[in-house]
């Protein structure tokens, strides 16, 4: 964002010639301007749209600006709104009632225009900021679940996530499954064709789970190494076996390509689903035990033969 013509501003004034006059002055100066009579006007605006400056004059029938300021940020909003007070109170103690009351800044009545205009300025600095830091924190938290090889979530989200579709689960009485995949004979892919390679196929083996399952309710997590989890809410043991066997055959079926030519990529996959015996663990402890129990049917896999999937 770097002009005006990126933020909307609402602009709350009881009197219809003042209120023309600034709108005009704002439009100018390239604000989205949209106008409210009086406080609860402006509220009901304010909560159902996205604005990011509030200029609002303080006296008004029914609910004045100070008031309003309050109500604002009561309302908790998702983004952070930038409100200018309008007053011709300049008494120490108003002003600060109103600054207390979440108002950022005031502008004494008549306003100066010019003046007006620079705070308003001032006001997109603190919005812009806003702005970042949020997008920041969004970037920050997507990677700190993120494996950062594949893309899937990392074992960090599995241990907090499977516990809330435990909890999720036990509350409605609905099915919950998980698979625990591991690649076949991987370590000789990797000595074979050397570690980036090896890379490559893990990508390309969470790029197939990620394809074959119903995002985003279902969901893929690498486990560590070259294992992974898919966790399947909604879905019970004999669904979760559908699902392993596509990805088993997907991959068995999709040579992958490799240093001397296409190799031929196999997993083993363990099936386990919720069981309501364990409603007295805790919905952490109750994960655990699920993918304890995938992880023993995947063993089994392993045992037999490999390339299989076994339901524990
Ligand atoms: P099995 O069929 O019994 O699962 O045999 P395996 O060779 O797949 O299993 P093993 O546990 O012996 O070896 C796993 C290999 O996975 C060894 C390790 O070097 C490799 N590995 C783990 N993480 C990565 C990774 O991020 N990149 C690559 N290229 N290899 C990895
Ligand atoms: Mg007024
Ligand atoms: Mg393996
Ligand atoms: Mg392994």
């Amino acid at each position: 964002m770097t002009d005006a013509t990126q933020f909307r501003l609402l602009l709350v004034e009881d009197e219809p010639t003042q209120r023309k006059l600034a709108e005009r002055l704002l439009r100018r100066a390239g604000y989205v301007v949209e106008t409210a009579n009086d406080g609860e006007e402006a509220l009901a605006k304010i909560l159902a749209g996205e604005f990011q400056l509030l200029l609002t004059d303080w006296d008004m029938p029914g609910m004045d600006g100070k008031t309003l300021c309050r109500r604002v940020r009561e309302a908790n909003l998702p983004t952070y709104l930038y409100m200018l007070l309008l007053t011709s109170h300049d008494s120490t103690d108003d002003l600060v009632a109103g600054l207390e009351a979440g108002a950022d800044d005031y502008v004494k009545k008549p306003a100066n225009e010019s003046e007006l205009l620079a705070r308003l300025n001032a006001g997109r600095r603190i919005v812009r900021l806003e702005q970042s830091l949020r997008e920041a924190n969004t970037q920050i938290h997507l990677l700190s679940i993120t494996d950062p090889l594949t893309g899937t979530f990392n074992r960090r989200y599995l241990n907090e996530q499977l516990a809330l579709e435990v909890e999720r689960a036990r509350r409605y009485h609905r099915p919950l499954s998980a698979v625990m995949a591991d690649l076949d004979r991987f370590k000789r892919i990797n000595d074979e064709c050397g570690h980036q390679t090896g890379d490559e196929v893990l990508c390309r083996f969470a790029q197939l789970m990620k394809e074959a399952v119903r995002q985003p309710l279902d969901w893929v997590a690498r486990y560590g190494g070259e294992e992974f989890v898919i966790v399947l809410p909604e879905t019970d043991r004999a669904g979760a076996i559908v699902v392993a066997e596509k990805i088993r055959a997907l991959c068995a079926d999709n040579p992958m390509a490799a240093c001397s030519g296409p190799i031929e990529v196999t997993a083993s996959f363990g099936v386990a689903e919720l069981v309501s015996e364990a409603a007295t663990q805790s919905h952490a402890a109750a994960g655990e035990a699920l993918l304890r129990r995938a992880d023993a049917a995947l063993y089994t896999s392993k045992n037999e033969g490999r390339n299989r999937v076994t339901a524990g």
